[in-house]
């Protein structure tokens, strides 16, 4: 049986001011059946995983670098995030995948030193829209979890972030046709890969214009196993909401 997930990933937002909207989620959460976690930006990390010390909320970071050490300026291991108090980190989300041309390679390298270093891995995966209209939808998708995932993948240290990248951020949702056939594909595969007790064990999250509002039907979709939320995971009502949809 999978344990739901609610992962806020802040993106570059958050100052000090949001350490509070972290202490009023944590407050407002009743749900131990539900496993809650927050990626800040890097700056906040470790004060916010000082301030849900005593919660059961965990605390991401948003990328790592591939190496363990080194003359990397502006980047962040997955060492000094777990320094810092993390025990996930987001990787391969389509706006690193954008900016920074980072291809799945890469993700599958980062997503093994972060594995290495006692981190669970959050890879995310998203077809554009030409993608979509193409019909290239699965291949996309296929081609990315192949690419970005490493051998040695478990329940504890993966979980799968299906996020189309047309949803990201625009309101859009994709149907919940089109969420089941992505989320029951990706099972397939990860148990064609994994076999069937980690390819079942592993948790797929759906990511893209999730709030409160439209969680209830996302979450009754076979293969959803939580959300990856961005903009309504920033005020602890909103985030709220979603949480008590799963
Ligand atoms: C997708 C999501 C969080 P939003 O990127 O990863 O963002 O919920 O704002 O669409």
């Amino acid at each position: 049986m999978r344990r739901k997930l609610a992962a806020g990933n802040w993106k570059m937002n958050g100052t000090t001011i949001s350490l509070t909207e972290a202490e009023n989620l944590a407050k407002a959460y009743t749900s131990p059946s539900v496993d809650l976690l927050i990626c800040p930006p890097s700056t906040l990390l470790s004060r916010l995983s000082e301030t849900l010390g005593n919660s059961p909320i965990a605390t991401g970071g948003q990328d790592c670098h591939a190496a363990t050490s080194g003359a990397h300026t502006g980047d962040v291991s997955a060492e000094m995030l777990k320094d810092s108090g993390a025990t996930y980190v987001i990787l391969g989300h389509s706006e690193r995948r954008d900016t920074y041309d980072e291809e799945s390679e890469e993700v599958r390298a980062k997503a093994g030193t972060a594995m290495e270093n006692g981190l669970t891995a959050v890879v995310c995966l998203g077809e554009s829209l030409a993608q979509r209209e193409a019909n290239n939808t699965l291949d996309i998708i296929g081609g990315q979890l192949a690419g970005s995932v490493p051998d040695g993948a478990t329940g504890e240290n993966l979980v799968i972030a299906y996020e189309p990248v047309w949803a990201i951020g625009t309101g859009l949702v994709p149907t919940l046709e089109q969420i089941a056939e992505v989320h029951g594909f990706i099972r397939e595969r990860l148990i064609r890969r994994f076999g069937e007790e980690t390819g079942n064990a592993i948790r797929i999250l759906y990511g893209g214009s999730v709030k409160a509002a439209n969680a209830t039907e996302i979450f009754s979709v076979a293969d959803v196993d939580g959300a990856l939320v961005g903009g309504a995971s920033l005020k602890a009502s909103d985030f709220s909401g979603i949480i008590d949809a799963l």
